[in-house]
């Protein structure tokens, strides 16, 4: 089966007012990461098809979706995250091959993007405001309404989900949404609007543009007519992505990735731990923002637990993502080299490599691997230790103690996830409430789900998603009062 078989019948036009835009010009590749070669080419929207997309969403803002009751809105979700449901092997084929990861991650996160269309369903007709007691004299009250036409900036890691994990909550709150996927994987939100449209969701509600960040991303944000920028991905762009909202005091919700510790203490359940760590760093090649990309690992125990890490991680395979190995690719060749150049300055500057450290061609594959890493850094200001790598590579750091611990985790300027694994309650809690970051997990990494607020604190951004916190980001509080 080759690619192009899947592609078939998927439109790369952007979608505009309801409809496939074609428009000539500028093409960009995506590439199947695991073999190096071009997927397809997807049109380029410039500048003026970013401007209709917005026109439209806005347009439908105060005529079809203003038009659509709450209930009516929820019911449409609800079928929305049916018809993902029915077409999951599809959507998850593509975007295994759009993206690299492990067909089985693909899987998943299909499930999680319908669950999201289903959890944000449920609240649409629930979005609620306050009467608030002034005395006999007054009736105050306040109205949530929809913030305007939104942005969705979306990254390469998890395409659909991050999609859904805005889109979602933006249209259960009755506003409208322009989405720009990442250049490298744009496939599977040039599907999304198939559903959208059997689910009933009117023309222009939802609009998908593609196109390098740089141009078709910057003329999204820059555009006046958006009200709300929700931006997933690096540091640097998000800053950017500021300052164009700042242009027409659009707000935002920035998610910009992370370097979280995972610490494993001496009393903790070993096995769980092993597993959590190894799931924290190598789920997606490590390409995820949550990732738990740094160790940090008590003295006494730390020659046993990473002689088994290190074990366990020589069982590895490696494939493409349809073979569903424990490691594909990652996803651009640009991204491999950032992965290389991070642990070769490292190792230069004195940190200890375990196990991994290259290039790797897994067999008649010529695409973009890289070997699954254990380094050890010595000082907290090793690169390996303060960057985030975004790649198959794992920090270690040793504690002398939880006080050092807590120390050592808390060392970076990112502050999205922190990890613990202890069976003390009482260390567990210290350490949540002495960490800055917007996420704690203790004794299973990753938990969680669509419904728990997630965000960052320090340069891992503001703002949050998911769970009824993430719906904050798409109303507007009105007050209205009355002196009678
Ligand atoms: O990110 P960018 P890149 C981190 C990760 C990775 C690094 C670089 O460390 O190695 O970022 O990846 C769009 N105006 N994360 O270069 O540039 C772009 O088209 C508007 C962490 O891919 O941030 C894409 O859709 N938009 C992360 C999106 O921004 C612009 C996920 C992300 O690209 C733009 C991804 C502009 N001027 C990378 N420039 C996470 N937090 O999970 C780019 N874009």
């Amino acid at each position: 089966m080759t690619f192009h078989h899947h592609i078939e019948g998927i439109s790369l036009d952007p979608y505009v007012n309801g409809a496939r835009r074609k428009i000539s010009g500028d093409v960009h590749p995506t590439y199947d990461p695991a073999t190096g070669e071009v997927l397809c080419e997807v049109p380029v929207s410039d500048a003026s098809v970013v401007d209709e997309a917005v026109e439209a969403s806005r347009a439908a803002l105060k005529g079809a979706w203003a038009n659509v009751t709450p209930a009516e809105r929820s019911r449409m979700l609800f079928r929305v995250a049916q018809f993902i449901r029915a077409d999951a092997q599809r959507l998850a084929t593509v975007e295994c091959i759009d993206s690299g990861k492990p067909l089985r991650e693909a899987v998943g996160d299909i499930e999680t993007s319908a669950r999201y269309f289903e959890y944000y369903a449920g609240i649409a007709d629930k979005l609620q405001g306050d009467t608030i007691p002034l005395g006999k004299d007054f009736v105050s009250f306040t109205l949530h309404e929809p913030i305007g036409a939104t942005a969705h900036i979306i990254p390469w890691n998890f395409p659909l989900v991050t999609t859904a994990r805005g889109l979602a909550p933006a249209l259960a709150a009755g506003a409208t949404a322009v989405i720009k996927p990442a250049e490298q994987t744009p496939l599977t939100a040039l599907m999304l609007p198939e559903y959208l449209e059997k689910a009933g969701i009117p023309a222009g509600v939802v609009n998908v543009v593609c196109g390098p960040g740089r141009t078709t991303g910057s003329a999204l944000t820059q555009h006046p007519g958006i009200a709300h920028v929700t931006f997933t991905g690096s540091v640097a762009t998000g800053k950017t992505v500021m300052m164009a909202a700042a242009s027409h005091v659009a707000s935002v919700t920035m998610e910009l990735g992370g370097k979280s510790p995972v610490v494993v203490l001496a009393d903790a359940d070993r096995e769980a731990a092993l597993e959590g760590v190894l799931k924290a760093i190598f789920t997606n090649a490590g390409q995820v923002c949550s990732a738990g990309s740094r160790l940090v690992v008590e003295r006494s125990i730390a020659d046993s637990f990473l002689a088994s890490l290190v074990e366990r991680i020589g069982a590895f395979t490696f494939g493409r993502g349809l073979d569903n190995p424990n490691i594909g690719p990652v996803v651009s060749k640009d991204q491999l080299a950032k992965i290389e150049t991070i642990v070769n300055d490292s190792v230069a500057a004195g940190a200890t490599l375990l196990t991994g450290g290259r290039v790797k061609k897994p067999d008649g594959l010529n695409g973009w691997f890289f070997e699954p890493t254990v380094l050890v850094a010595h000082e907290p200001s090793t690169k390996c230790a303060q960057e985030e790598i975004f790649g198959p590579v794992l920090t270690v750091q040793i504690a002398e103690n939880f006080e050092h611990a807590c120390e050592l985790a808390e060392g970076t300027e990112f502050g999205l996830v922190a990890g613990i694994y202890t069976k003390d309650v009482s260390k567990a809690l210290k350490f949540s409430r002495h960490v800055s970051s917007g996420q704690v997990f203790i004794n299973q990494y990753f938990a969680g789900g669509v419904e728990t607020p997630f965000g960052g604190t320090k340069n891992s951004g503001f703002g949050r998603e998911k769970g009824l916190e993430g719906l904050k980001a798409y109303y507007t509080v009105k007050t209205v009062t009355a002196r009678i």
